[in-house]
Parts: structure tokens; sequence; C-alpha cells
């Protein structure tokens, strides 16, 4: 789904700022139908934001159901003859949009957009009530999954398996834009670079609605013509190209016209391979140093925010780091176009977290994940469509390197191999360009895991010397580089997407002991030594870039407190030993 963005034809109006707002325990809005007027008792929420921080009742933060926004807004009369879209980036987790008194959309799943031609519903020159109505029940059948019980007090309780809040609301900008009548429905970019020759390539695909002329023109980033097309696909080809890479994130535009619309889309030239155990950008092998990273922030919760966006990239830049994954959910769109120019590298994750129900501090010891009264088939169907949507909303990133499809599944379960195998096929039939992963858990190690083969990288999360080897650097040592001499046989490249110790900020200890921040930049470097002796680990991401919010925990005092960033973007200890590892010349 295409991103909306300005051009010569198209005019977008972001709906952010603050929006009538009501929880609804008792689920009465469909009901009463809320939309159709005026939402009763309403206050006013921040959009985009999680509602759950902004609020100063239990009830009210921990709220599970309903809840919901509305507000009015003007179409411009500019807008007259022409195609008017309703689009909603992100409603975390389930959402329903009603323009005036109809439905015009609904939507499952948190962390993609969606959208409705409202052309019919809305009148030039006129406001029009939007409504949106936001659930954020999980279940076993949503994905990430989760449980709903009755608790004190007739109020609903839910409980999740994945290590961060459940942070739910508008999370990301709702907008109202306009295209002409005939237009760009979507384009897709596919990308080749020949580095002997210098030779580029940019085959384009375009859906085209109404009638019209479709055309292709790769311009560079000065405005000047490169090549150009017709028809609604083709290949440009582009002599003496200037590659994507991150020391050079060059971006061409390509101008995808159809009628008298105009989409443009920004143009990465790159390649990315698997030879071996090398990861290969542009035909050359690539190190990835950087983090497993969250959406999530003081006040905001999960709602995008540019400043904090901005802010975590000259961090990731000042301490040298060149990708991250966007764990456990794809992030912004706002975040892959900023990477995009800034030219990081990122792994692009599935919201597909928390499917182990056995593991330790998240779920019940010995329960069974996938099969009967757990994962199955209808998850697998919300899963494949949290794939494609994340595919067809970010394939034409040249930041995106990689798929991950999930999350410390629990992949020593046989039931395992048939759920992830059709979907591992569905993401290689939407984009064979791309290397496919899964971040592989600690209770599936080499001899237990039944799906590393179906994987182009092997991508592992580690906890030596904090869950296991707990205060024993020297053994995590030992155990560490025993296992990843193990996944090593496989003869493909290893990525550490996790690895890393809480540390509380200003607590300190000499010699290190656990929760310090001496300890954690202790067992970062004691990794970082083990993953250098190990030819086949092309990257290590720590876990995690900045402390997030979870669920309430005795584990987990304020949080997750394995960020080498503060929650609020200040440095621990081991951000100055990461900066120094990352940014000496090797
Ligand atoms: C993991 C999970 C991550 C958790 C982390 C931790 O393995 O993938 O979501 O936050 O461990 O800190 O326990």
């Amino acid at each position: 789904m295409l991103a909306p963005r300005e051009s010569r034809s198209r005019d977008c109006r972001r709906l952010d700022g603050l929006w009538r707002f009501r929880f609804d325990p008792g689920g009465q809005g469909i009901t009463q139908a809320w939309w159709r007027g005026p939402l009763p008792g309403a206050r006013e929420m921040a959009v985009p934001a999680s509602y759950n921080d902004l609020v100063t009742d239990t009830a009210e933060r921990e709220h599970v159901g309903d809840v919901w926004y509305q507000r009015d807004v003007w179409v411009p009369a500019a807008w007259a003859g022409r195609r008017i879209v309703l689009r909603c980036d992100a409603a975390a987790h389930h959402g329903t949009v009603w323009a005036g008194d109809v439905q015009v959309a609904e939507h499952a799943g948190g962390y993609t957009p969606f959208e409705a031609d409202v052309t019919g519903q809305v009148r030039c020159g006129e406001p029009v009530r939007v409504t949106i109505r936001v659930g954020n029940e999980l279940s076993m059948e949503t994905i990430p999954p989760g449980v709903v019980s009755q608790g004190a007090g007739g109020r609903a309780r839910q409980r999740y398996f994945h290590d961060f809040f459940h942070y739910a609301g508008l999370h990301r900008s709702v907008w109202l834009y306009a295209t002409p009548p005939s237009y760009v429905a979507d384009v897709s970019v596919a990308v080749g670079f020949d580095p002997a020759t210098g030779t580029g390539e940019v085959r384009w695909r375009a859906r085209v609605a109404g009638p019209g002329d479709t055309s292709a023109r790769l311009l560079a980033a000065d405005g000047t013509l490169v090549a150009e097309g017709t028809g609604t696909a083709g290949v440009l080809t582009v002599p003496g190209a200037r590659p994507w890479s991150p020391d050079d994130p060059y971006l061409y535009r390509l101008d995808v016209g159809h009628g008298d619309d105009q989409y443009p889309v920004p143009v990465g030239i790159r390649t990315v391979a698997v030879a071996g155990a090398r990861l290969l950008l542009n035909g050359r092998p690539v190190a990835l140093r950087g983090f497993g990273m969250h959406e999530d922030f003081t006040l905001h919760g999960k709602g995008h925010d540019d400043a904090r966006m901005v802010r975590d990239f000259a961090l990731l830049e000042w301490i040298g780091a060149n990708s991250f994954r966007t764990s456990h959910y794809p992030y912004a769109e706002e975040v892959l176009d900023y990477a995009d120019r800034r030219g990081l590298l990122v792994i692009d994750e599935a919201p597909a977290v928390g499917l182990h129900f056995s593991l330790g501090h998240m779920g019940d010891h010995g329960a069974r994940t996938f099969g009967p009264g757990g994962i199955g088939g209808p998850a697998a169907a919300a899963h494949l469509a949290a794939l494609r949507e994340l595919v067809a909303r970010d394939r034409n990133h040249p930041s995106v390197i990689a798929w991950s499809v999930a999350n410390e599944p629990d992949t020593a379960e046989p039931g395992a191999r048939d759920y992830f195998a059709p979907l591992v096929s569905a993401v290689r039939e939407l984009d064979s360009s791309r290397p496919v992963c899964l971040a592989n858990v600690a209770t599936a190690p080499p001899d237990a895991d039944v799906v590393t083969d179906l994987f182009d990288l092997i991508c592992v999360n580690r906890y030596y010397g904090w869950y296991v080897n707990s205060g024993d650097l020297d053994t995590a040592e030992r155990d560490l580089e025993a296992e990843l001499r193990a996944w090593a046989r496989h003869g493909k490249p290893i990525l550490i997407t996790e690895f890393g110790a809480d540390a509380l900020p200003g607590l300190h200890a000499l010699p290190p002991v656990m929760w310090s921040e001496e300890y954690q930049a202790a067992l970062i470097e004691m990794s970082v030594r083990v993953f250098r002796r190990v030819p086949e680990v092309i990257g290590e991401h720590v876990w995690n870039f900045a402390d997030f919010a979870t669920a309430q925990a005795v584990h987990r005092p304020g949080g997750n407190a394995k960020g080498v960033f503060t929650r609020d973007r200040q440095p621990k200890a081991a951000a100055r030993l990461l900066r120094d590892l990352w940014r000496a010349p090797s």
C-alpha cells in the first residue's frame, strides 16, 4: 500500500491533534451506534499516541476492549471532482472506521496501515465526522497472541507472552488525502546493481485505476532525468549508477504517472545477497552493528514521534551503529523513510512475538505452543496477512535488507515446522530479493531447533551471562562460543539479534555485578570478543537500544532495563564502550 505523499497531483492532510475519545469497557459503542453522532461523554485524546500513559487511572491504563476516537474534518472545497481517501497508519490493534454514518474500513493488526475510498461519503467544502473504534484484545487467533480473563470487579485482564507493554490507540497518523480520479494505486520497485560495470537497473510495476497513460521517470537527486519508460511495468537501465549504501545513502526518485496523477517513490539502487556465510551489500561483505529497538517513549508509549526518531538516529550515528531490527513489529513508515535517507540497514520484523508459551518468565513451564488450544490455523492466517501487509508496505525501501518472520517462537516444538514452512514460502514468493530470517530463542539450540534450514540467515537471541550463567562471565564466554560454533556448522551467516543485560542507570559496581552499568558493559564486551572469534558471525545487535516499558513483573523494575540508553535517551556506561568498539577503525 502506498504511503501518502505530496506530489503535483496529490494533497495530503494529517489529522494529528486532539480527538474526542472515550473508553468503552462495557462494549456499548456498537449497540448504541456511537458513530452516528457526537461521541457521548467524550474527553479529548492526543493522536498519534498510546492512550495508556496519558491517563491517571489503573483501569484505564490497563483497559481491555474498545476505545473510540472521533473528530470532524473539513473536506476542502478545492477537492471537488477528486478521489478522496481516509487512511489510518496504525490502529493498535484492531480498527473500525466510519465516515459519517457509514462504516468504510475494518482492519486487524496494530502495525500496518489501511484505508478507504470515501469519495462517496464526503461533500467537498463540508465537514465529515470521522469515528474510529480501536480494540486491543488479543487471543489465540491474533498475532501477537494473548489471553483475556475476568479479574476482580468484573474487569477484564489481559495476559500476553511478549516482553513489552501492550500499548494501544491510534499510534500513527490518520490522513485524508486526495488524488485525481484516475490514479496510481500501487507501485513495486525492484532494483539491480552490477558492481563490475556500475550499471543499475530499476524495474517498476504499477497498479493503476481509471483511464490514462502510465509512465515512469527516474530522476537523480538533483532532479535531472536519468531514464524513462511507459506502461504499467518495465525496466530502466542506469549506466554509472550511484549505489545506495550506509556510507552514501543516495536516493533517486521514481515518478510514476497515470493520467493526471503522479506518485513519487524514493529509490535506492542496491543489492543484498547471502553467499556462503557472508551477507553481501552491493557485492561486498557487510558487518551489522546495531540494536534491537522498540517504538517506545515516555508518555507517547508507541505513538510515533518525529522528535524521538531524530534523537534515536542521532544516537545510532553517535555510537557507530549501521543497522537495527524493528523488533518486534513493523515500525512507522516515517522511520523507514528516514532510514533510507540516513543509510541505516533494517531487518524488518512481523509482529509475531510471544509464540512460545513455555518460555520461562513469560509463559507457563511445559505449555505447548503449536496445536490444539494454542497457535493454529487462524493465527497462521493472521500471521500470513501480517507478513503480506509488511512486504506490501515496505518492499520499496532500500534500507530494508531482510524480513524477519517472527521473534523467538518455540521452534523446538515439532509443530513449528509445519507452521513456519508455508509462511516462509509465502514471503519468498512476495519478495525474492531479500534474505528471510527468524530470531531464534535460547530454548531451541542447534540440536533442538526444527526450522533453521528454512532461512537464509541464522539469527540468534542469547543471554549468556544474564538469564544463564548469571553473574559468571567466564563460563558465559565459554558457553556462548561453543553454541555459536555449533550454529556455524550450517555454513550460513550468523547474526546475533539479541544479547545484553539489564542495567539500572546510576547503579555502579566494581568489580561488576548484575544490574550495574559496569556489568552490562562487561557482558557486552565479552560477547563481542566471542563474536570476533567466530568467522560466521556477521553482526551483532545489542538488546536493547533504550530501556522500555513492559507489563508489570517482579523482574522488571520500571520496565526492561537492557537499554544501553535510558528511556529518555541518555547513555549508560555500555554506550561509551560500544562507541569505542564500533567507531574504532577496523
Ligand atoms: C528476549 C526477547 C525480548 C525481551 C528480551 C529480554 O529474548 O526477544 O523481547 O525483551 O529477551 O530482555 O528478556
